[in-house]
């Protein structure tokens, strides 16, 4: 039997699962010595969880990635107590940690409305400071998604996601021809010779419609944001989830499986994704292997197989297209290189963007102007 991975080079998305940020608290607000007034508090940087923000949302919409709380109001014979400066908010998604430039924790996002204090606004003139304000905290902040894994298995239930894990790894996750085994995430790691360890999340099967929360739904796919890379996982021979649901053939699965993660969120499109096509020692499989090659090829000619809506707009760019049986463990060596390779170019892709990013500072790019919103509007 010779079932040969497809390795197609492709650039890499633009998932944004990290972002540093200039964050600086307004400065106070002048005293008045000859009144004893008291200038007013410069405005906080906050960072708050909301559901449905990203990361990337942010880089987009603030693309300085400076954030500067208001000014503090100097303080007059109108109002000898200066107002405080406004603060500012900077959105986030959750599951996020914020960390100092140097790696320091100040804290993590993970219910909705959580909120972080990032850079205090100066205090404002008094008797005590001479009627002299001071400037509010500066630095950098790193926003990282704290991932569960390097990868995680993405596919219709029964597709042999646990199987693989199973295959892949030590771990022990149930495994039965029902659908729905998997109810929560399970992480194995994959052993390399050479040490390296790689973890995987197996997660819960998805269903057509997860991305209006049917199914494990959004529980679901919140997990799939988690992960540095996805891995779709499809029976060769396609799927039915019950007599009442209509077949899918492998290509529709993919197609099908596309969908939900863009209409859930489209950036996860972006993220490198790997296609590993399972159950091959069944028979007549090598056929629909190649039939499924000539669809992801060919997409265009092939749109016509499912309805408009269950179209993807945009298509997953996979690294590698790798058949296997993790039944049997024949295609499971090859696959552990394809994912090794797929990480490792990824971390080299952000190794050098990092360095990019450090030279340009270090030329003494001049830190951009804040842009006119800053400091007295919300983000996002
Ligand atoms: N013939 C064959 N059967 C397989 C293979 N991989 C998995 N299976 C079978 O497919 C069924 C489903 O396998 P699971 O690993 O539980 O599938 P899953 O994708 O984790 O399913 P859910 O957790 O329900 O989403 C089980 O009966 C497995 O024994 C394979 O490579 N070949
Ligand atoms: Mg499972």
């Amino acid at each position: 039997m010779v079932w040969t991975s497809r390795i197609c080079y492709r650039k890499y998305g633009n998932f944004v699962d990290n972002l540093r940020l200039y964050v600086k608290g307004g400065s106070g607000g002048m005293g008045l010595p000859r009144l004893g007034g008291q200038g007013g508090k410069g405005g906080d940087v906050w960072v708050v969880a909301k559901r449905g923000a990203t990361l990337k949302g942010i880089k987009d919409k603030y693309p300085h990635k400076r954030f500067v709380g208001g000014v503090g109001q100097n303080s007059s014979i109108r109002a000898l107590k200066g107002n405080k400066g406004e603060d500012q908010q900077i959105f986030a998604p959750l599951g996020i940690a914020v960390t100092t430039d140097d790696g320091k924790a100040i804290g993590e996002l993970n219910a909705e409305g959580d909120q972080l204090l990032v850079a205090r606004g100066g205090r404002g003139g008094s008797f005590h400071s001479s009627f002299l304000p001071s400037k509010g905290q500066a630095h950098h902040i790193r926003l990282d998604l704290k991932l569960i894994a390097d990868i995680g298995l993405v596919g219709f239930p029964n597709a042999g996601k646990s199987s693989l894990l199973a295959a892949l790894s030590h771990a022990k996750p149930q495994i039965a021809d029902y659908p729905f085994t998997t109810l929560r995430p399970e992480i194995g790691k994959i052993m390399y010779d050479d040490h390296r360890q790689i973890s995987v999340a197996d997660l819960p099967g998805l269903i057509e419609g997860a991305h209006l929360n049917k199914g494990m739904g959004h529980k679901f796919l919140k997990h799939v944001e988690r992960t540095k890379q996805l891995m779709l996982v499809v029976d060769v021979c396609g799927f039915q989830l019950s007599s009442k649901t209509p077949f899918r053939s492998a290509f529709e699965a993919v197609q099908l499986l596309t969908v939900e993660l863009e209409l859930y969120k489209e950036e996860l499109l972006s993220k490198p994704a790997l296609l590993v096509v399972n159950k091959m020692d069944l028979p007549d499989t090598e056929e629909s292997f190649e039939e499924l090659m000539d669809q992801l090829q060919n997409q265009k000619d092939y749109a016509h197989l499912l309805p408009e809506d269950m179209v993807p707009k945009n298509s997953l760019q996979f690294k590698h297209v790798v058949p296997v049986s993790a039944a049997t463990g024949h295609g499971i060596e090859d696959l552990k290189v394809c994912i090794r390779q797929s990480l490792d170019e990824q971390a080299a892709m952000e190794t050098e963007a990092r360095h990019r990013q450090r030279l340009q500072e270090l030329r003494g790019a001049r830190p951009p102007p804040a842009s006119p919103s800053l400091g007295s509007s919300r983000v996002m």
